[in-house]
């Protein structure tokens, strides 16, 4: 598939989520599966040996990495407009999400890097509906009807056992 037409399909992706609180509209159709989210594009990124799989090594590594690319300043922190430059270059924007408050949990106007590592893990558990702790492509495609809206995370949690936990774990 090209870029262009993936962009599509993303973009397709982002004016069917506004009508997906109402799976049964759609029962007599066949299910609608989409991108659902920008970060979709990050975690392809991630996939560094291009075995089309990206495993839990590749994102631990992904997200040091994208902090790294965020964190302009060096300052341990993401400030309001270093998130906006970091979602320009590798979510190709602010219009699909993840947001910035979806990493700025307690709204204090900053993204600390426990904030990132845990809203990127959280999107790894999602997707990971195999729980295999690898994410395959088919994986990012989901039934519109079971999109979760990207504003709506569970509360943070502290990182669990087993979890791919950031660089202090
Ligand atoms: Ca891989
Ligand atoms: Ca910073
Ligand atoms: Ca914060």
């Amino acid at each position: 598939m090209s870029i262009r037409t993936w962009a599509l399909v993303v973009g397709g992706a982002a004016a069917l989520t506004a009508c997906a609180s109402s799976p049964s509209e759609q029962s007599n159709e066949a299910p609608i599966r989409a991108l659902l989210s920008a970060d979709v594009m990050m975690f392809v990124s991630f996939d560094t040996n291009a075995d089309l799989s990206v495993s839990a090594d590749e994102i631990q590594a992904g997200i040091e990495r994208e902090f790294a690319r965020a964190d302009a300043n060096h300052d341990n922190q993401i400030q309001p407009i270093e998130f906006q430059n970091w979602s320009t270059l590798v979510l190709g924007g602010s219009a699909l999400g993840p947001f910035r408050l979806d990493f700025d949990r307690n709204v204090d106007n900053v993204i600390t890097r426990d904030e990132f590592v845990t809203e990127i893990n959280g999107r790894v558990r999602d997707y990971d509906t195999d729980s295999n702790g690898a994410l395959s492509r088919s994986e990012f495609v989901r039934l519109v009807g079971q999109a979760r809206p990207p504003s709506v995370r569970r509360p943070m949690a502290p990182m669990g056992p087993g979890g791919m936990g950031g660089p202090g774990s």
